[in-house]
């Protein structure tokens, strides 16, 4: 077979986002592209860590001490750092909200832009440990007309966010990225330092094969999601059992969703009266993406992205994918009582 000639016309995620933006028209001033490259930079940043993280003592709780007397700094805590160094210093950004912190940041006027920012700076903590995949979750909203930046501009429908995305820190480093006209995938080449668009225009099939729930939480499902987890593992012939894929960090897990389809599910349950997931930068970034792409978001009884929120840290139940999918799930919802 004849060698292929490696590209020299590469579509770094910055000109593509730039290219969005001029087709846009002069409404775009620019401040999200610039929003967007200090994202990536923290991403990049990041990723450096979470690669080292075990020869360089990243691994471990944060306040303990290692054997040489040193204190360790955990990873989510230092990513979280970088993002709110790097977005405060972006100049872009009014209102940051993170899983990490209690409460929100407003940011300083010196440094006061249009955009809100929440997000997850490392999600799938239990699987820091071990070296398996974690991830990056954020979503954007630009502050309401008149607004100076307060926690109202983060309280508002996922259907308002102007973009959403995460970074995956596995094999490779992957970006996952919406405006709001489709979803795109980015791979970061690590010796040019950008990421690359590998996956444009992310389609999630219709139907897919694979249902990914924490099934260990069963004894404590609702009627309908057992009734619906039983019609996919115990099919009427001529159709064949679903594959089980559970990795417990979302990013991986709804990663693999968007490019294979399926289901992602993580119910409300008779423990978890609002489920695990936190609506804000968890539920909402990956129920827009989703939706981007072709697929449906819910929580069994309504759209997530229409979910009005009312504190920054609240959960809600999410069951994300396929649309035919997510449609029979929905089905179940309405007959079992
Ligand atoms: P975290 O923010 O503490 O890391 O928790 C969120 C993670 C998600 O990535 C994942 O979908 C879920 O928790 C897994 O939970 P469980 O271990 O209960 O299955
Ligand atoms: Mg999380």
């Amino acid at each position: 077979m004849e060698e292929q000639a490696p590209s020299t016309d590469l579509i770094t995620l910055t000109r593509h986002v730039l290219n969005d933006q001029i087709r846009l028209g002069a409404a775009a001033s620019g401040d999200l592209t610039l929003l967007l490259t200090a994202i990536q930079l923290t991403s990049k940043f990041i990723a450096t860590n979470v690669r080292k993280a075990r020869l360089i003592n990243l691994v471990g709780l944060a306040g303990e001490t290692n054997v040489q007397g040193e204190e360790q700094k955990k990873l989510d805590v230092l990513s979280n750092d970088i993002m709110v160094n790097a977005l405060r210093a972006s100049g872009k950004t009014a209102v940051l909200v993170s899983e990490e912190l209690e409460e929100a940041i407003v940011i300083e006027d010196s440094h006061k832009g249009k955009y809100c920012v929440v997000f997850d700076p490392l999600d799938g903590s239990s699987n820091i440990d071990a070296g398996v995949n974690i991830g990056t979750i954020f979503g954007i909203y630009r502050i309401r007309s008149e607004s100076k930046g307060t926690i109202e501009d983060v309280l508002r429908p996922g259907s308002e966010m102007v973009a959403a995305g995460y970074t995956m820190y596995g094999s490779s480093c992957n970006l996952v990225l919406s405006t709001g006209q489709g979803v795109n995938g980015y791979t970061l080449d690590a010796a040019l330092g950008e990421f690359i668009l590998t996956h444009p225009s992310i389609t999630i099939p219709p139907r897919g094969k694979i249902y990914s729930f924490n099934e260990g939480n069963s004894m404590y499902f609702h009627p309908p999601v057992t009734a619906y987890l039983n019609s996919i593992k115990y099919p009427t012939a001529p159709k064949s059992p679903y594959s089980a894929r559970y990795i417990g960090s979302m990013v991986a897990d709804v990663h693999r969703t968007l490019l294979y389809g399926g289901i992602f599910g993580y119910p409300d349950d008779k423990k978890s009266k609002s489920g695990k997931l936190r609506l804000l930068y968890e539920a909402f970034p990956m129920a827009y993406l989703t939706e981007q792409a072709g697929g449906i978001a819910t929580t069994g009884t309504k759209r997530i992205l229409d979910i009005n929120p009312k504190s920054i840290h609240e959960r809600c139940p999410v069951f994300l994918g396929s649309r035919d999918d997510v449609q029979d799930l929905l089905k179940f919802y309405k007959e079992v009582p």
